[in-house]
């Protein structure tokens, strides 16, 4: 166990310091420009230092959206900024006991409806949908280089899927297993001119079939990666690869991706996968891919098709880097992009515009790269200001370093000349962090968050288990200048900032959304207006109860099942007013779920246990909302 994870006692200040005499070690060869913290900046020369506001005063709305991970949590979480307040928790892979995800039939559909068959059969006696889900990196579509406010994809790293989430309602549509597939780790989609792709990157390589006849031969272990076709949500093509892939992106011409890679060795332990110096970063020539795919030139895996992407194929290119490189980012400018060293204190720069001539074979890999400068210690992940600079965390020396793109270019050239601009203390270790729409042509260089593993002093002590912290740095000025710690629950991986101006939520739900259409269909089939009636429709031992909410009141007060029914409840939401939510909680059956103004919701049980049962209303809704509700009685089995 490092000192890391277990500190000492030391004071703020010993800390402080500790922390700056290992971004000295590290910085060691860089030729110096290390400053402390932004507020103990002492510039050399007169440098505009940022003071944008970042309160935002009651009543007042933020600037920008930010689309949180929640990692092991499951769930995207809708941030504003520059005041950092959580707005809303989007569930996906998690179950929640508010909204009812993961209970309702809408969202089990969901839930279920891309399952692998061997899943659904896996999950047959436990419920039938996976209870946990670890989702990294949340990523919304783009239209010719930015945001469009379609949707935001998801993956799940735990359960190897992928997931859509609307962003006209903010709820999640699509979940989809991918096959051939050990685990999706890297997730990013296309950029142009559209999305298109969404591009999700296969971490732990496993056989294929994976029929539990092969441990040891790891030869017949791949790694796979996956292009989903982000309209339809169906598997486009998959690429075997060699190693490990970790994190992904795409360029802004729409031609090509490229993935890091570790463990090029192929081990299946610690030792095996640090064995070499080097791995690689994998480029992915999508027209050669839809080619052949388009051919018939693959192998059919699981029904889809796989084309054969390893070392000497046409479909990629290996460029060798660092040992196990992690981040890997396109600038803004739509030419460089740059893979993360991790355990090698560099960042490698290529520009995309040499792909080209490395697919017609004209140069050598390694031509493609223009810059590599050295950072410090343990760099992750790399953000830009569209303004000629990028920022990228040092995990191990608990700093972003701001450095420009064009010096690194110089000094790798030969020049004398040092990329790095600044060195800014975040407490402590940052993983991902993110400009204000820096993952788009559209960068803005107003604000960065840096994502940090570790929150040790910075919050009231709430136990073993301490919040991660998000920090929020004023990035507008020539200097860095940290403004606010923003603690944060289990795990934001990763963060996408989007101008609010991209996003368009409705208020009301619309009666023919997609969402609840399986309500309104079987409604139909009843003879039931879902907006006017409130009845119960017996169908042999199946009973179906259709209920309006209007606060403050359900449109049954009462209604009647048998011991051993299946009973499904149909709750409208009448009300066309915004902000007006019901819920339906049923006592002592452990069901709960929202219903959004002008949504139907409904959800399955069985009534197994006779008696009274009371359900209310869980969304406060309205003065008499405590009075909002009515009895389920089940009449027990006549022997
Ligand atoms: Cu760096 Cu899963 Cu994006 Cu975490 S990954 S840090
Ligand atoms: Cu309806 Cu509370």
């Amino acid at each position: 166990m490092s000192d890391e994870h277990n500190p000492p006692r030391l004071n703020r200040r010993q800390i402080l310091g500790t922390t700056a005499m290992a971004a000295v070690a590290g910085a060691t060869g860089v030729g110096g420009a290390l400053t402390l913290s932004g507020a103990a900046a002492t510039p050399a020369l007169a440098q505009k230092v940022g003071d944008q506001p970042y309160e935002v005063k009651p009543g007042e709305l933020d600037e920008y959206y930010v689309f949180f991970s929640s990692g092991q949590t499951g769930e995207v979480r809708i941030v504003g900024l520059p005041s950092m307040r959580e707005l809303m928790r989007v569930p996906v892979f998690n179950r929640c006991s508010a909204t009812g995800w993961g209970q309702t039939n809408e969202s089990r559909k969901i839930l279920t409806e891309g399952l692998l068959p061997e899943s659904v059969e896996f999950l047959e006696d436990k419920g039938g949908i996976y209870l946990n889900g670890d989702l990294h990196h949340p990523h919304p579509s783009f239209t010719e280089g930015s945001y469009d406010g379609r949707y935001l994809f998801a993956n799940d790293k735990a359960n190897t899927r992928v997931a859509r989430i609307r962003l006209d309602v903010m709820k999640c549509d699509k979940i989809i297993q991918l096959p051939n597939q050990h685990t999706v780790h890297g997730l990013r989609v296309q950029k142009y001119p559209k999305t298109g792709y969404v591009f999700a990157n296969g971490e732990d390589r496993a056989p294929i079939p994976n029929d539990g006849k092969i441990l040891d031969d790891t030869k017949q272990y791949h790694a796979i990666f996956t292009a989903i076709d982000g309209e339809t949500m169906k598997i486009a093509w998959q690429v075997m690869v060699d190693g490990n892939l970790d994190n992904v992106d795409a360029d802004y011409q729409g031609k090509y991706c490229f993935a890091t890679c570790y463990n090029s060795e192929e081990g299946v332990n610690l030792e095996q996968m640090m064995s070499k110096e080097q791995d690689w970063v994998v480029v992915f020539d999508l027209k050669r891919i839809e080619e052949a795919v388009a051919k018939g030139d693959y192998k059919e895996m699981n029904g889809v098709p796989v084309v054969d992407g390893r070392h000497g194929s046409r479909f990629t290119r290996y460029i060798p880097v660092s040992n196990s490189p992690h981040g890997i980012n396109t600038a803004p400018d739509g030419i460089h992009v740059v893979a993360n060293g991790k355990l090698s204190p560099t960042v490698t720069v290529f520009d995309v515009r040499k792909f080209d001539d490395l697919f017609a074979d004209k140069i050598k890999p390694r031509d493609t790269v223009v810059a590599e400068p050295e950072l410090g210690l343990g760099p992750l992940h790399t953000a830009y200001d569209g303004k000629g600079n990028a920022y990228t965390t040092l995990f191990l020396d608990s700093q972003i370093c701001k450095w420009n793109i064009e010096d690194a270019k110089r000094a790798f050239k030969g020049e004398k000349v040092d990329p790095i601009r600044q060195k800014l203390d975040v407490q402590y270790q940052p993983g991902h962090n993110h400009t204000s729409m820096g993952q788009t042509k559209d960068a803005d260089g107003k604000w960065l968050i840096s994502l940090n593993k570790f929150s040790k002093d910075r919050y009231l002590n709430v136990g073993p288990l301490k919040p991660e912290n998000d920090q929020l740095i004023d990035i507008s000025g020539d200097q860095m200048v940290l403004v606010h710690d923003n603690p944060t629950f289990a795990e934001p991986h990763d963060a996408t900032i989007v101008h609010a101006s991209k996003i368009n939520p409705i208020s009301i739900w619309k009666r023919d959304d997609p969402f609840f259409a399986d309500a309104v269909k079987q409604a139909k089939a009843d003879g039931i207006d879902l907006l006017v009636d409130s009845e119960v429709i017996r169908d042999g031992n199946k009973v179906r109860v259709y209920m309006t909410s209007a606060a403050p009141a359900f449109g049954l007060e009462s209604f009647t099942v048998k011991e051993g029914d299946e009973v499904t409840v149909y709750v409208t939401n009448i009300d066309e007013i915004e902000d007006l939510t019901h819920g339906f909680a049923l006592v002592n059956y452990g069901i709960n779920m929202e219903i959004g103004p002008q949504a139907t919701s409904s959800v399955t049980f069985k009534a197994s246990k006779p008696g009274v049962y009371w359900y209310y209303c869980s969304w406060f809704c309205h003065a008499m909302h405590m009075e909002m509700k009515g009895r389920m009685l089940v009449e027990p089995k006549t022997a």
